[in-house]
């Protein structure tokens, strides 16, 4: 599908994505999740082929366990230890997990965020991410739209060459608006007093400044702050939280359902963050219309109190697989909705239209 504005980030440039959607089958019933996986491996070390085939020979043989009555498991909640020894690959193994709970909120007659045990808030509060653009003019211009739009905060990425400077000039423009900056893992420690110089923004936090799998440099770089830290790359379990919040790493955590494996290692780390005091938002990695729906459930647990990137259908897709698409209200939220599962139809003939490839486990 390809997007409506290219995405860049500190570590690649994307103009389409080709998304691993997944469809559970039990009982008569479907439940459908994303694979968060982007097209390279980049973000992380998982990528669309690579999710395609963890998801098909590794993920779906052990969940499908369910079915033979080989094992009993008690729901939803008990889909993430199946796939558990599997190393990394989250995101194939959360998108899997998050179709049966969304199978599993049809199969009650619910909508997803009750069967999450979510429901907090009726709106959830909504930022946007703006990636690193071709000028700082047409970066500004991105900003008065989405601002225009409602959004109430807003992500600009940064990396080496496209920081500084660029915040300054955002800043001298927006004075008052909540604006922070993503840096996908683009400097180390010895960029610290550059990181410094970001301190005069009044950024509501600073997300991933060091690399994807560090904790322990996050925490020798955040006393050298003002400015927040906000965890995203590092965090891929509860355990992760853990150890980041027992060495004051961050003061904040990007969660993202697909990340860390799915809704029941999501719903531990905002357990866990909340116990330590540390706000959570809900992060996004450009989802197509289920996952986007997905996010708005889980952004419904009562810790996701700060605006996330989670936005509108329409600043991604011309369409999107989901009907109605996901809107935003004049306040910059995101309305729930009371259907069952994630609470949108599957546009299935657009979805028919823009599948690739097929293939049914049993
Ligand atoms: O780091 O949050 C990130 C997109 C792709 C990969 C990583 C990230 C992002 C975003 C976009 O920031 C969030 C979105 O709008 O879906
Ligand atoms: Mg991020």
């Amino acid at each position: 599908m390809p997007l409506v504005h290219f995405f860049e980030t500190s570590f690649s440039r994307t103009y389409e994505r080709k998304i691993v959607i997944v469809e559970v089958v039990s009982e008569g019933l479907s439940g459908w999740g994303e694979i968060t996986a982007g097209e390279h491996p980049f973000y992380n070390e998982e990528w669309t082929e690579a999710a395609w085939i963890i998801a098909r020979d590794y993920v779906a043989p052990r969940v499908i366990l369910l079915d033979s009555k080989q094992r009993e498991i008690a729901g939803a909640a008990d889909v993430n230890a199946l796939s558990a020894h599997i190393r990394g690959h989250n995101m194939a193994r959360g998108g899997v997990e998050a179709a049966v709970w969304d199978w599993q909120a049809r199969r009650n007659g619910n909508p997803l965020w009750k069967e999450i045990g979510g429901g907090a808030r009726r709106e959830i509060p909504c930022g946007v991410s703006i990636g690193i653009q071709d000028s700082v003019e047409q970066l500004i211009e991105k900003i008065e739209v989405e601002l225009a739009a409602g959004y109430q905060r807003i992500k600009m990425k940064i990396k080496p060459g496209w920081d500084v400077d660029v915040v300054r000039r955002i800043r001298e423009r927006f004075p008052s608006i909540r604006l922070m900056a993503d840096a996908n893992s683009a400097y180390t420690l010895a960029d610290a007093a550059r990181l410094k110089q970001l301190d005069e923004f009044y950024l509501m936090m600073i997300e991933q400044p060091l690399a994807h799998d560090d904790i322990i440099d996050h925490a020798a770089l955040q006393p050298q702050l003002e400015t927040p830290i906000c965890l995203d790359e590092c965090i891929r379990t509860d355990h992760h939280a853990r150890q980041a919040i027992a060495m004051k790493a961050g003061r904040i955590v990007n969660i993202k359902l697909g990340r860390v494996g799915g809704f029941g290692e999501a719903k531990r780390v905002h357990d866990t963050c909340e116990a330590a005091g540390i706000p959570v938002w809900c992060g996004g990695m450009l989802e197509a219309g289920i996952g986007r729906a997905h996010n708005i459930a889980l952004a419904t647990l009562p810790n996701f109190t700060l605006p996330g990137d989670v936005s509108a259908s329409n600043r991604y897709w011309k369409r999107d697989i989901i009907s109605p698409a996901v809107e935003i209200t004049p306040r910059g939220t995101i309305a729930l909705r009371d259907g069952p599962g994630f609470g949108y139809e599957i546009d299935h003939d657009f979805m028919r239209h823009v599948t690739v490839r097929e293939e049914t486990v049993v």
